[in-house]
């Protein structure tokens, strides 16, 4: 929380300190006075009760991966405040939890929500403001007394960012037909557990899995809210913004395979060490993206045996890359790739790249986009390089987004934060559109 939100002191969530008070005695925005109906948990109270779930407490950040331990506790949650709102409670096929007011099965749908689950030490922001803000956004609406026309309903997309099993937007890629069974089965986590096998143990039955284009064909929009991952709208009087598209962005997997050997005795013109090719190529990737304009990191690396006194035998770097566009994009790569190959074959060491996923450029629709910009009272209108499940929708029903200011800009990260205040009037913006949408 910055210094604006409130007096106070920040804690290692991104909210205030934990303060056991009653968020109506405490006065905190979202408390009672937000006019929750009957017993249902305001803004701060839903923010409370899920912060200490899957957060580590020496990072401060959260590791909330699919289908773990962690994850069940935040679907539990999902489903509480759901029953708590006398909600209509399902998961689908995939996994995914749904929270309708109204009846599921009548059609033209407005969908809000977004996901629970966290990348590595992630912040508190990304995925469930989206959730907690829908949830709060649907009793504002309860408490204007509010009649929608249309089904209205809350989704937590399972496995938004790929934590586990490398592949993000699991859960809506599936149920938009963009992952196939075969793949889907031959995701592992690194233990080598499947995801069908994860699926399982958590209680989710994964033969279940499929494309679900009946559930889609219900929705008439989509619209997710989200953290800003960035600081377009910091230095603007605006704590919402409204999105125009995401960039195409993927993940390359790059195998340096050398030879192992003892630290100590192996003269250095003998050697085949992966990790100098390794290094080069996270340089080389830093330089040609940054000439092109796109984005290129390598955030995740595996070493190979990983002994302090032993030259690796194999070093497997994960490349993200973004652009504005996808022929940048692909030649932002493929000139990583040279160079790693051309690196290696100095060191004596082959270079293996894996494509491991791709998400194409995302135009969101243009009438939907702008009927938010316009029930918002023109708001500014933003790209993004981030990922999320109202992108891979895109492709099948009419989607938006919003974004809540983020006065850092940071995010994937512990120290990922938004105003207390910001992430209100975005309760009231999402509670605007939803009105707007289904009211009309
Ligand atoms: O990685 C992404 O862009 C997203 O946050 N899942
Ligand atoms: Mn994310
Ligand atoms: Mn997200």
């Amino acid at each position: 929380m910055t210094a604006a939100a409130g007096s106070r002191p920040a804690g290692r969530d991104g909210w205030a300190q934990p303060d056991h008070r009653p968020a109506a005695e405490a006065g905190a925005p979202g408390g009672a006075d937000r006019g929750t109906p009957g017993t249902a948990p305001s803004f701060h109270e839903m923010w409370r009760d899920l912060a200490p779930i899957g957060r580590n407490p020496e990072s401060g950040g959260y590791r909330r991966f699919a289908w773990t331990g962690a994850d069940t506790d935040c679907r539990e949650w999902f489903k509480a405040q759901a029953e708590t709102r006398g909600l209509t409670y399902e998961t689908d096929r995939n996994g995914n939890q749904w929270a309708w007011l109204g009846d599921p099965a009548a059609g033209d749908a407005v969908v809000t929500g977004s996901h629970l689950d966290s990348v590595p030490d992630g912040g508190a922001f990304d995925g469930p403001l989206g959730v907690v803000s829908s949830f709060a956004a649907l009793d504002e609406l309860r408490a204007r007394g509010a009649r929608p026309g249309r089904p209205l309903a809350i989704v937590n997309f399972g496995d938004e960012e790929g934590a586990r099993f490398g592949l993000a937007c699991v859960g809506s890629r599936l149920t938009a037909g963009q992952l196939t069974l075969d793949k889907a089965h031959a995701l592992r986590d690194a233990d080598g557990v499947s995801l069908a096998q994860a699926m399982e143990r958590a209680g989710h039955d994964p033969e279940a899995i499929g494309a679900d284009p009946g559930r889609l064909a219900r929705i008439g929009a989509f619209v997710e809210l989200h953290v800003e991952q960035g600081r377009a709208l910091a230095d603007t009087p605006h704590a919402v913004g409204v999105a125009s598209a995401i960039w195409p962005h993927g993940r390359w997997r790059f195998d340096f395979h050398g030879e192992a050997n003892h630290a100590g005795t192996t003269r250095i013109e003998d050697r085949r060490d992966p990790m100098l090719t390794y290094a080069n190529t996270v340089l080389a990737a830093r330089k040609k993206a940054r000439l092109a304009g796109a984005l290129a990191t390598f955030g995740k690396v595996s070493v190979e045996p990983n002994g302090v006194n032993a030259i690796a035998s194999l070093v497997r770097g994960w490349l993200d890359s973004r652009a504005a566009d996808e022929e940048t994009l692909a030649a932002v790569v493929a000139e990583i790739e040279q160079a790693a190959v051309e690196r290696g074959t100095r060191d004596g060491v082959g270079v293996h790249v894996t494509r491991e996923s791709f998400t194409p450029v995302v135009e969101f629709a243009h009438d939907l986009r702008d009927e938010l910009a316009t029930l918002l009272g023109g708001v500014p209108v933003l790209p993004t390089g981030a990922g999320h499940d109202a992108g891979i929708l895109s492709g099948v029903i009419p989607t938006a987004m919003m974004f809540v200011r983020n006065p850092t800009g940071v995010s994937h990260s512990p120290a990922e934060t938004a105003a207390e205040d910001d992430c209100l009037a975005g309760v009231t913006a999402l509670a605007d559109v939803l009105e707007g949408l289904a009211c009309r």
